[in-house]
């Protein structure tokens, strides 16, 4: 795997968790997803096979699909060789700070916000709700972007139009509940439930407003099978529960409340759950993983 620092001529730009950014001469982007998988918060030291690849077609085969709602930055797929079929060349945008996040489901940060306040980012939801539990209607829950190793913090929509101004908070809100219900449509056609995503969006030269990063994957949305939908527990997630489940056996030897990093993976379970990445890809897509 190409270390982040070096990249065919291209100069590195920025290193997230999975993920890593690259400047073109030309004043484009190459984003490159690694193998890299991260739980509890830790990047783990064992790599997922393909994972970076198929996350990356995925996202492609999203975007195509999202295009008549909102222009996109993917440029193409002509990126270096080292990295080809895992990397994006894209338009450089003028980001908006706002993790844009749709929920059509309570859990995670959402579910402690709701718990605490009865609301997620200002949102006042009914009563009675529990973990898992499908929403009245998707919402518009919009968070920081925090530093790396941070939490993004939920913050309201009024705080989004003080950062953004009006019409930009309106614009943003409009598109992520747009993409996130024409996916939340397709996936669960296809038995798969999004749960929520996390969309980024910049400006393009004109002042359009431009769909960025990755889109509708497995890191940066909830995916669960919708058979094993159960609201009041934790839901089996799609991609990780193999990883987490070993984590949390005794068998791992490791405490996630220690601060030490995971232990290594054993091979059955990075082939699982190669396999979930691969499974993923192929009932959202309708295509067969070469
Ligand atoms: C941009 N990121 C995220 C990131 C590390 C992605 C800056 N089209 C763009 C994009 C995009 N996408 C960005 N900036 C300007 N134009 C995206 C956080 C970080 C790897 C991939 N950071």
């Amino acid at each position: 795997m190409t270390a982040p620092s070096e990249l065919a001529g291209l100069r590195h730009l920025h290193s997230g968790k999975v993920r890593d950014l690259y400047g073109t001469p030309d004043g484009q982007l190459v984003m490159v997803a690694s193998d890299r998988m991260s739980a509890f918060d830790f990047v783990l030291p064992t790599p997922i096979p393909d994972k970076g690849a198929i996350l990356t077609q995925l996202s492609l085969w999203w975007f195509e699909r999202l295009a008549d709602l909102v222009p996109n930055h993917v440029v193409s797929t002509d990126v270096p060789a080292q990295v080809a079929g895992r990397a994006l060349l894209c338009r450089r945008l003028d980001m908006y700070p706002v993790e844009c996040v749709a929920r059509g489901y309570l859990t995670g940060s959402g579910l402690a916000d709701y718990l605490a306040d009865g609301a997620v980012c200002g949102v006042a939801l009914p009563a009675g709700l529990l973990d898992g539990s499908e929403l009245p209607e998707p919402i518009f829950t919009p968070a920081s972007k925090a530093d790396l190793g941070e939490h993004d913090e939920n913050v309201t929509y009024d705080d989004v139009v003080g950062t953004v101004g009006d019409r930009a908070a309106a614009d943003l809100r409009r598109l992520t509940l747009a993409v996130y219900g024409r996916a939340r449509d397709i996936a669960r056609e296809r038995g798969v439930i999004v749960a929520d995503t996390k969309l980024e969006f910049g400006r393009g030269p004109g002042g359009e407003i431009v769909l960025a990063d990755e889109v509708l994957t497995p890191d940066s949305s909830r995916f669960w099978p919708a058979d094993g939908w159960q609201p009041g527990r934790a839901q089996p997630s799609y991609d990780k529960q193999f990883v987490r489940d070993w984590l949390t056996s005794p068998a791992s030897g490791w405490d996630r409340h220690s601060g030490e990093p995971p232990p290594p993976l054993p091979e059955d379970v990075v082939t699982r759950t190669r396999t979930k990445y691969v499974e993923a890809y192929e009932r959202l897509t309708g295509r067969t993983w070469a």
